[in-house]
């Protein structure tokens, strides 16, 4: 029914029982500017096959639902102008009328459930935005991963975020928070926030076997693994917080809303950095990559 296509790479994988990485497409379509966005999403496809995983970058082209993105097609959705970004509520809409769209943290989980996959890297997944007592604005993410399987490894949330509740709401939901190495919830741009995280691992193996439980309790939901960016590449969290107050700003004074809001916030914060914040977006997403195949691999060896 659903219009699949493996790439070569993950059909071998998925046939010799390799361990696969899921990737998402938003990142590259809303989250980076071209050529950035190509070369990370490629460079960070190495980072997993170096690790000894092979990656799956999802999207929507053409109303099929692509499974590992060869590298044409990578590289055509990174210059594509206007593409969708695909969430839970979209998804079967775009694959249904031969749409074409990037895949979100909620849409790619959904898609590596189909294919699969249980481990996913990403950049941040999307949370509470803060003023959601009065916008509504909480990402779909976070019902997400209290519904579907997949474990996540992210560098916490995004500080545009209101981490507190963020970190309630999943709570509310039952996702496992899993802390990398530290006891604080990392933030994103800097690997520490105020906030402790509910739990911590420090080994990609640790974290394989709480997985594999969830899946032995039948617990429906994944795990969100918050992997503090490497200190060396950090921004400390005094000096962008009077930058995402202004991004914030702004995006209230433009009356930015729904699916525009992170990709507006990104970029503004990209600029009033002149770019720090893509160079330190680059530097966390390739270390999130590298934990999701170790963590990949543990859950291999281990079923
Ligand atoms: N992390 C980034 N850049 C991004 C995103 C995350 O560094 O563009 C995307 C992810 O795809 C995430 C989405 O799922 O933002 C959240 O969007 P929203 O807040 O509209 O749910
Ligand atoms: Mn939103």
């Amino acid at each position: 029914m659903i219009n699949i296509h493996y790439s070569t790479e993950v059909r071998a994988a998925k046939d010799a029982g390799q361990p696969i990485v899921a990737l998402e497409s938003t990142i590259i379509t809303h989250g980076m500017p071209y050529p950035q966005n190509v070369e990370v999403a490629a460079q960070v496809e190495q980072d997993i096959r170096d690790a000894g995983a092979v990656p799956a970058t999802m999207a929507v082209l053409d109303g099929v639902l692509h499974v590992g993105l060869e590298p044409d097609r990578l590289q055509s959705l990174g210059q594509a102008q206007g593409v969708a970004k695909l969430s839970r509520a979209d998804m079967a809409a775009c694959l249904a009328t031969g749409g074409t769209g990037a895949t979100t943290v909620a849409a790619t989980m959904i898609a590596a459930q189909y294919a699969g996959i249980e481990v996913f890297a990403t950049g941040g997944i999307g949370g509470v935005h803060q003023g959601a007592e009065t916008s509504f604005d909480i990402s779909a993410d976070l019902h997400e991963l209290g519904q579907t399987p997949v474990t996540v490894v992210a560098a916490g949330a995004k500080a545009i975020l209101d981490l507190a509740k963020t970190l309630e709401v999943l709570e509310t939901l039952g996702v496992p928070v899993i802390a990398h190495g530290q006891d604080q919830f990392p933030a994103f741009w800097s690997a520490k926030s105020p906030y402790a995280a509910p739990l911590r691992m420090d080994s990609a193996e640790a974290i394989a076997k709480a997985h594999a439980t969830r899946r032995a309790l039948g617990l429906p939901g994944g795990q969100l693994v918050a992997n503090p960016i490497p200190a060396a590449d950090q921004i400390p969290a005094e000096e962008l917080a009077p930058i995402i107050a202004e991004a914030q700003a702004d995006a209230d004074t433009h009356r930015i809303t729904g699916k525009a809001v992170t990709p507006y916030l990104l970029q503004r914060i990209f600029e009033k950095t002149q770019g720090r914040s893509l160079t330190a977006n680059i530097a966390l997403v390739r270390n999130n990559a590298r934990l999701a195949a170790n963590i990949a691999k543990a859950l291999a060896n281990s079923t």
